[in-house]
């Protein structure tokens, strides 16, 4: 393929444009195009080597080059980069900011964070309802997801599991009520059951699956793909404990249009620098905050407290407060110990990127309408 015709084709034509190539992502590599650097997109990374697909095809390359000391520059699934037309190692000469990042810290102990899906639309966390949802988790990865700058997404996997029609709509109102904003969809990969709600959420953009070893994600990465290309398996009992089948992270293309992102099971997310992400888990309850009569109400025993009076009316369960105060508090702690100066310059940079990001989407979707 002739390399410079590329650069002369509209985005939309762009043999990476299925992957979500687009005029941003060409303006921002343009100086790269220059230099004779391939643009391309990192579909799985392991061990120091990334598979990039590019309009060549899918070359490995190393990612020595590109600071491997910071563990949020690391090079990650999802990212777009400039590779090496050739040479033996091939290297990724660099990597395009993101638009938006899945970062969770690796330990509470440290305040180390890890990348773990770069460049994501739709964050789709996967619950599995073989056992009763942990709310507390699921507002969890959910402080995350806004975080990241994608739009959160529930899917509540395996409702063929759950025995009567009643307990699903149950559940399925339970997590509504811990994820405001949020759609929240039960989906049976079994029966094929809301599988065409889903494929409509990530047929544009980037998607990525997160959530519990066993929860799911490798089946519905293949649902929608409509082919088995993950391998899944059996869950050692009902717990919800899977064995980690999936090891690496694998962006694959859907055939209805989008990409995704599946992922290796978590066995717990820590927040890393959520703040903004708690707000928005609990927007109700900064909301209610507001009406406070007073700005510092810590909702205890002061008077015109609007949180106790929605607590005493059972409007507000006294758990979604104390999540709130419990995931507020960690992430305090984990904000003291990192070092500020470098999460406000990635921040800056995702949050920028972000905005851009989203007025090109829906750029795009202005003109398919
Ligand atoms: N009953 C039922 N079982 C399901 C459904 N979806 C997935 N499973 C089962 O759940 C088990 C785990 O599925 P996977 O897709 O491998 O889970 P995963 O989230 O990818 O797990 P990791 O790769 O370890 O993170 C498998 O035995 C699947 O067959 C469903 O809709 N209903
Ligand atoms: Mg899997
Ligand atoms: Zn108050």
């Amino acid at each position: 393929m002739n390399l410079s015709s590329l650069s002369a084709s509209p985005a939309s034509s762009h043999p990476l444009a299925l992957y979500g190539w687009d005029e941003e992502w060409e303006a921002e590599f343009a100086s790269y195009a220059e230099q004779g650097l391939l643009p391309g997109r990192v579909v799985r990374v392991d061990r120091g080597q990334c598979d990039v697909v590019t309009p060549v095809g899918i070359v490995r390359a190393d990612t020595a080059f590109v600071t491997p000391h910071d563990p949020l520059r690391v090079v990650c699934t999802g990212d777009w980069v400039a590779v090496d037309p050739a040479g033996s190692p091939r290297y990724v000469r660099t990597c395009l900011p993101r638009r938006t990042a899945f970062v969770r810290s690796t330990s509470s102990k440290r305040s180390e964070g890890q990348i773990l899906a770069a460049n994501v639309d739709h964050a789709v966390v996967a619950v599995s309802l073989a056992v009763e949802p942990d709310l507390g988790r699921i507002e969890r990865f959910l402080a995350l997801a806004w975080e990241s700058g994608a739009q959160p997404v529930v899917v509540l996997t395996k409702a063929d599991l759950v025995p009567q029609a009643v307990t699903l709509s149950y559940l399925v109102q339970d997590v509504e009520t811990s994820a405001p904003g949020v759609p929240v969809l039960p989906v049976s990969a079994r029966l094929g059951e809301g599988l065409d709600v889903l494929a409509a959420v990530v047929c544009d953009g980037t998607s990525v699956l997160l959530g519990q070893s066993g929860a799911g994600k490798s089946t519905l990465a293949n649902a929608l793909l409509g082919e088995d290309v993950m391998a899944v398996q059996a869950t050692r009992d009902m717990d919800g404990k899977g064995r980690h089948t999936t090891t690496t992270r694998n962006l694959l293309v859907l055939p209805g249009g989008g990409v995704v992102i599946d992922t290796p099971g978590l066995r717990g997310v820590g927040l890393w620098d959520a703040g903004d992400g708690v707000g928005q888990v609990f927007s109700e309850i900064e909301g209610l905050a507001a009406e406070c009569r007073f700005h510092d109400c810590a909702h205890g025993t002061e008077p015109g407290c609007a949180v106790r009076a929605a607590l005493d009316a059972g409007e507000l369960p006294e758990r979604r407060l104390e999540s709130y105060r419990k995931l507020l508090r960690e992430n305090q702690r984990i904000v003291a110990k990192t070092d500020a100066r470098v999460r406000a310059e990635l921040r800056r940079e995702w949050k920028r990127k972000g905005a851009e990001g989203k007025a090109a989407m829906e750029a795009k979707r202005g003109r398919w309408h």
